[in-house]
């Protein structure tokens, strides 16, 4: 199966990647992470993107908050999918980094996710791996199955005290 790469901006995103990191691990996905910065490593991170596609990853998850340019610069240096996490950081609260993450110029594409959307940055990862991977795609449905059951629990519990 092919990997999922995780980067992150600053250690300091790790509480959001980690999130990530637990959905690509619940589903049996493989992953790396690192942290390679835009504009503080700017060849370490131009380097694992130029790479990327030949070292075995099937999509890229970039997480940044502020002045958030991480995706696109990896974007712009391979044709895997990448999607973007805005991180909650700075005066801002992310929507600065929503802002720089999903505004991307046509030609070089960023699937951003919500402002900490860490979950679904997994999630579309493992969507996307499970095109071609049937048994992913069966413990898509089956996470999709019990979710729903947990909110129709959580309905009737809400319907038996109220009403
Ligand atoms: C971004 O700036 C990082 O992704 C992080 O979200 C934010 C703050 O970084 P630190 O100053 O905590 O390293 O580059």
């Amino acid at each position: 199966m092919k990997k999922i790469g995780i980067i992150m901006g600053s250690d300091s995103d790790l509480p959001i990647v980690e999130k990530a990191v637990n959905t690509l691990k619940s589903f049996g996905v493989p992953y790396e992470v690192h942290v390679f910065s835009a504009h503080r490593t700017p060849a370490e991170a131009k380097e694992f993107s130029v790479n990327a596609r030949q070292n075995g990853f099937g999509a890229i998850i970039a997480a940044a908050g502020m002045a958030a340019h991480l995706a696109g610069a990896i974007a712009a240096n391979t044709t895997l999918p990448v999607i973007g996490i805005p991180v909650k950081s700075g005066n801002l609260n992310g929507v600065d980094a929503l802002l720089s993450t999903v505004q991307m110029p046509s030609g070089i594409p960023v699937a951003t996710v919500a402002i900490d959307g860490a979950v679904n940055a997994a999630l579309l990862c493992i969507q996307i791996l499970a095109v071609e991977d049937s048994s992913l795609a069966e413990k898509l449905d089956a996470k999709r199955k019990a979710d729903s059951l947990a909110v129709l629990e959580k309905n009737k519990a809400i319907e038996e005290k109220l009403n």
